[in-house]
């Protein structure tokens, strides 16, 4: 398998996340792209290389204009009112209250972020960006009629919708990714998400396409972040009438009821016939995750990639979360291994 990185992702280290009730450094940190790279190049699974120089005009298709202008401005404002640690939002619109974008920076973070626990640093825009490329090259390889690809994202992007930013997400790298697919000549695409998260950004940018299919397992949204999106309901409106699944699960859930759930996520993406697969491949399923709650151990995510063989598509895997350092990597290249072994 090819894989596909960026060293441009070192430039976002967040220092301040709210996460109960105190400011601490970011869980999702460089050194998860450090690990993940130490294991692809130590079990040898295929070419690693570096992003293509791609244009992001893709970003348009997903992301709103006046989003795209205050993230790439937004640490600027924070400087300009003599700043120096992590931008975060402090207030929001409230129900009653009006939503109309502020003019002072406190306010458009307020506008445009979903929780107080992803920080914009002076890196933040130049490593969005990066991962986006990352993205779009390894749509772009797919495209070329590479079979599997890796695109090692970082920060994130699932929950990023098209002008809201949050949990640990600025720029959309698997909806960047399934949109170019869908510019350079496929007709249908699915998104599998197995982050332990619900993917509410991506489900929302194509919520009401009938083009591309959003399946996702997660940890049920009664309980768990972002807790107001990735309900079982929830199942796309308009030309995207159920071209969307949601499969909640409960905490504490082990591989057995997991592999069950995402044996039927599966099924769903296979009935789409879609022309390419992209999973958004986050690892926080793992029972050692500092933030979650589900219980998978590391050989389970060799199953997991085989399964997703299974499906038979030209396949681009896109790095979401896992915190877990010292696991990510065993686990990441657990799930690419198994893929590539059918
Ligand atoms: N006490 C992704 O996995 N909540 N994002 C952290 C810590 C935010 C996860 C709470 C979780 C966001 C891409
Ligand atoms: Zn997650």
């Amino acid at each position: 398998m090819l894989t596909i990185h960026t060293p441009d992702h070192a430039l976002h280290r967040g220092t301040s996340e709210l996460s109960d009730g105190r400011l601490r450094e970011s869980y999702e940190c460089p050194e998860r792209v450090e690990n993940v790279l130490v294991h692809l190049r130590r079990a040898g699974l295929g070419e690693i290389v570096l992003a293509d120089e791609v244009g992001l005009d893709v970003l348009t298709g997903i992301h709103s204009r006046d989003y795209l202008d205050f993230l790439e401005t937004a640490w600027d404002s924070w400087a300009a009112e003599g700043r120096d640690c992590d931008a975060l939002p402090f207030v929001w619109p409230g129900r009653g209250m009006r939503r109309v974008r502020p003019e002072h920076i406190d306010g458009q973070l307020a506008y445009y972020a979903f929780d107080a626990g992803t920080p914009i640093t002076a890196g933040t825009w130049p490593a969005a960006t990066a991962a986006a490329r990352v993205a779009v090259s390894g749509a772009t390889r797919l495209s070329g009629g590479e079979p599997a690809v890796f695109s090692l994202c970082r920060p994130p992007g699932h929950h990023a919708a098209s002008d809201v930013y949050g949990g640990y997400c600025f720029l959309n790298n698997a909806a960047a990714a399934a949109q170019r697919l869908r510019e350079t000549g496929a007709s249908r695409i699915a998104i599998l998400d197995i982050d332990y998260h619900h993917g509410n950004g991506t489900q929302s940018i194509f919520y009401d396409r009938g083009d591309v299919l959003f399946a996702s397992i997660h940890a049920a949204p009664e309980h768990e972040y972002p807790y107001f999106s990735g309900f079982a309901d929830e199942r796309g409106v308009g030309d995207g009438e159920d071209c969307n699944l949601n499969i909640p699960l409960p905490g504490r859930t082990t591989f057995d009821a997991w592999a069950g759930a995402l044996d039927a996520a599966c099924l769903r993406v296979e009935r789409f016939r879609a022309d390419a697969l992209v999973v958004s491949l986050g690892v926080d399923t793992y029972a050692g995750d500092p933030i979650s709650d589900f219980l998978l151990q590391s050989e389970d995510y060799c199953r997991a990639g085989e399964r997703i063989a299974k499906i038979g598509r030209p396949t681009l895997f896109v790095m979401e979360g896992g915190y877990a350092v010292d696991a990510i990597g065993t686990n990441v290249v657990n799930v690419l291994a198994g893929f590539g072994s059918t």
